[in-house]
């Protein structure tokens, strides 16, 4: 299966060649429910990213004298040496024994995002080690962690309407969701509702693949959907749309929320206000919204996807539109509801994976501290790590390219080009990141190891084979933290534990939605949807009746009410910065994974180094489309080539990640971006970002 962090989490059929091992071809698994047969465009390219020539393929030590720094495309061996296995682990574990006994093991600090989203390849015995050591513990906050600490507050679980029921909705807003470019497999079953009559809205400051296939965009400013929200749920309560019932039996608080809603502030005048979308469309489509479903109508679902919840104030944004349905009861219809993740449907035994009493055996003798990943420039720079405590001496990457993804990127380069600070990156290709290494060490491909993976948009439990043997001397991320283990001198015998064991392991603490879902019945039969409960007609509804809410009052909780705030990094608040930056992502690439890829450059080749901006704002600051900008602000500038379209609304400009060292000027967007955390779970805020742009 493909483990790229993505909500499809595809079944994937690779076709190896007996004589040579050699993969010769890739393709969509026809019998998953939800890939059904076809990969999405970059993944069906994906052994010229297996195959490549680029990859790394041996462990590497920086030449001696030669400083940390970015270094050009292709040259980038130049400044390494080939090393033994035996010597890298050796070295990583003299360093690191070294740093712990000079500064305290959390001066140690490991880096690592969702490279691959398999339960061993994200989190098993990377955690064993780095708990066993001491070392700082990392709080992975840089994709999704305001969303979802937002949606649980609401449900207390993440659990959401299945894709294959989107189908019978008859209304689907894709809210901060870029369906076509970012989920893919959810779109045929979006394409099956509209043929059946269902209408599709799209609540986007840009123009995405999927605004433009829309039935309607509503092109709403940046950060401001918590008014939007409010705004319907006025609509629908001035009304007496709600469903009373439900919400008698399944909501807790909400004659808070009514007199909140109800107040003139969410009064559709002044949301539109906000929001920049008419009120006579807020009236139109929360009325459309509240009475689907009605009537043996077709209800409403929302994908209520991650970009919403990039801003300051998104947690509120995503607590206030998980509330909708709630008010509507659009759960007790069979493709009602709303989709943010459906991660909460695998009970995962993630401590037996994990391990975390290993603290307790480190030589801390206690839990360590936590630094937020998004602080990553502020714990490299600050003297006390900008958390407290000791500074960061030695910083373990994997799984991540925090180089181009994290923000504040000045402040997380600065960092990595310390002398002073031990550096590891365990890499499929010479990133951004790997630049700066102090030894770089070759990891697998998802095709080179064995896996165990749910997903975060569908709810089958799937085992993913080794298809083929590693390339070079590439290691997977459990043999890797087994082998430093070792070398390290833990005695612990989990650090023997190979893919096997730790498979039984996650899987096996016996819960009941995990029923009949064992190593060998996920051998045999590929994929296994995970056992939820089932209602009389065997349909699983989740939320349609007070048993599924996992909050403290049993119910869905709209309270405390979500109040609406504009973003500090917003027009409502500019300055000398007064256009919002949406640093997107490419619907090509992933993050930063594929960009270095000549296949996939062709794919993007469109939106290579462009700003895209409003005519409304081009005009005044002399600039046409195909002119040299920079784009800056206090935190750094970029420069790239005007593009004046349509693609974003007046007051937005916007532009895609990239590698670093494929830029003109060696820096990409998140240049640009801010270290400041949201509201709520201490998230990302890549799309709350104030800059100017000027002609060059
Ligand atoms: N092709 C491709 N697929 C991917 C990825 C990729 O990089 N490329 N990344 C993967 C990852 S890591 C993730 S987390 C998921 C993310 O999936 P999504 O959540 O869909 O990711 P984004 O593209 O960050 O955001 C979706 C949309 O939100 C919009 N947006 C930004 N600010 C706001 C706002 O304030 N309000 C509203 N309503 N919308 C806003 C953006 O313009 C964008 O089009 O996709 C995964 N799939
Ligand atoms: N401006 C801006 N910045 C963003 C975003 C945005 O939309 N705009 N999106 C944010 C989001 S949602 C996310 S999730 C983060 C993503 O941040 P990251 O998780 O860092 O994602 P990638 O850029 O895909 O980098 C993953 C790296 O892991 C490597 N890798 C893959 N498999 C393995 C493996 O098995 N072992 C090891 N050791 N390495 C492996 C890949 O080669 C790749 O270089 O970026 C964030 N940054
Ligand atoms: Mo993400």
């Amino acid at each position: 299966m493909c483990s790229h962090d993505c909500p499809d989490s595809c079944g994937v059929l690779v076709t190896v060649d007996d004589l040579t091992g050699r993969a010769i071809k890739m393709q969509g698994d026809p019998s998953h429910p939800v890939t059904r047969g076809f990969l999405c465009g970059k993944v069906a390219k994906y052994l010229d990213r297996v195959y490549s020539p680029d990859r790394l393929l041996y462990p590497m030590r920086r030449k001696a004298g030669v400083p940390k720094g970015a270094l050009a495309k292709g040259h980038e061996a130049e400044a390494f040496e080939r090393i033994t296995w035996d010597e890298a682990l050796d070295e990583i574990a003299a360093r690191l024994q070294q740093i712990a006994a000079e500064h305290g093991p959390e001066s140690i600090l490991p880096y690592s995002y969702a490279g691959t989203i398999g339960q061993l390849g994200y989190g098993s015995m990377d955690r064993r080690f780095f708990y066993r050591l001491g070392a700082s513990q990392l709080d992975r906050t840089i994709c999704s962690s305001a969303g979802g600490v937002a949606l649980s507050s609401v449900y207390g679980i993440r659990l959401g309407t299945v894709p294959e029921d989107f189908i019978h909705a008859g209304l689907i807003f894709a809210w901060g969701a870029n369906i076509h470019g970012n989920n893919i497999h959810l779109w045929p079953f979006i394409e099956e509702a509209r043929r059946r009559g269902a209408r599709l809205v799209v609540i986007d400051p840009y123009k995405t693949r999927t605004a433009a296939l829309a039935d309607e965009h509503l092109v709403i400013n940046p950060g401001t959907d918590a008014a939007l929200a409010l705004g319907m749920m006025h609509v629908i309560l001035r009304d007496g749309l709600e469903d009373r019932e439900y919400i008698a039996r399944c909501v807790h608080g909400f004659d808070e929320l009514r007199a909140h809603a109800l107040d003139s502030r969410h009064a559709p005048e002044a949301v539109a206000k906000a929001t920049g979308i008419d009120a006579a469309t807020i009236e139109r489509l929360a009325r459309a919204y509240a009475t689907a479903g009605r009537n043996g109508s077709r209800p409403a679902a929302i994908r209520l996807n991650y970009g919403t919840q990039r801003s300051e104030y998104g947690g509120t944004s995503v607590r206030a539109i998980a509330m909708l349905p709630l008010l509507t009861g659009a759960w007790q219809y069979k493709g009602g509801g709303l989709q943010l993740s459906t991660s909460g449907a695998f009970p995962w035994a993630e401590n037996k994976l994990r391990m975390p009493e290993l603290m307790q055996a480190s030589p801390l003798g206690r839990a360590a501290r936590m630094v937020n990943m998004n602080r990553l420039g502020e714990a490299l720079t600050a003297p006390d790590a900008g958390v407290g405590g000791p500074p960061v001496k030695a910083l373990f990457v994997y799984n991540s390219n925090p180089a181009a993804v994290a923000p504040n990127q000045n402040d997380v380069l600065r960092g990595m080009r310390r002398d002073d600070l031990f550096m590891v990156v365990h890499e499929q290709f010479f990133t951004d990141t790997a630049d700066y290494a102090d030894i770089v060490l070759p990891a697998t491909t998802f095709l080179e190891t064995k896996d165990v993976q749910g997903a975060y948009g569908h709810q089958y439990a799937q085992l993913s084979q080794q298809a083929i043997a590693p390339l070079g001397e590439a290691r997977n991320n459990v043999r890797l933290f087994g082998e430093l283990g070792r070398r390290m001198g833990f005695t612990e015998s989990c650090f023997d534990d190979r893919e096997d064991e730790l498979i039984d392991q996650t899987l096996g603490e016996g819960s009941p939605w995990f029923k009949g879902i064992t190593r060998e019945t996920l051998e045999r039969e590929g994929r296994i949807r995970v056992a939820m409960p089932v209602d009389a007609n065997g349909d699983t509804l989740p939320f349609s009746t007070a048993d599924w809410f996992r909050t403290p009052s049993g119910r869905g909780e709209v309270v405390p009410v979500p109040v609406f705030r504009a973003p500090t990094e917003s027009r409502a608040h500019a300055t000398e910065y007064p256009l919002e930056f949406l640093g997107r992502k490419a619907d090509n690439y992933m993050n930063s994974t594929f960009a270095n890829i000549p296949t996939h450059q062709r794919m993007e080749a469109k939106t290579a180094g462009i700003l895209e901006m409003h005519a409304s704002d081009a005009a005044p600051r002399g600039i046409a489309s195909g002119d040299e900008v920079e784009i800056f602000n206090a935190r750094g500038s970029i420069r790239l080539h005007a593009q004046v379209n349509g693609q974003v609304g007046q007051g937005v400009v916007s532009a895609r990640l990239e590698w670093n060292k494929l830029t003109a000027g060696g820096a990409n967007i998140n240049t640009l971006t801010s270290e400041r955390l949201t509201d709520i779970g201490g998230g990302a805020t890549f799309y709350s970002a104030l800059v100017e742009v000027r002609r060059i």
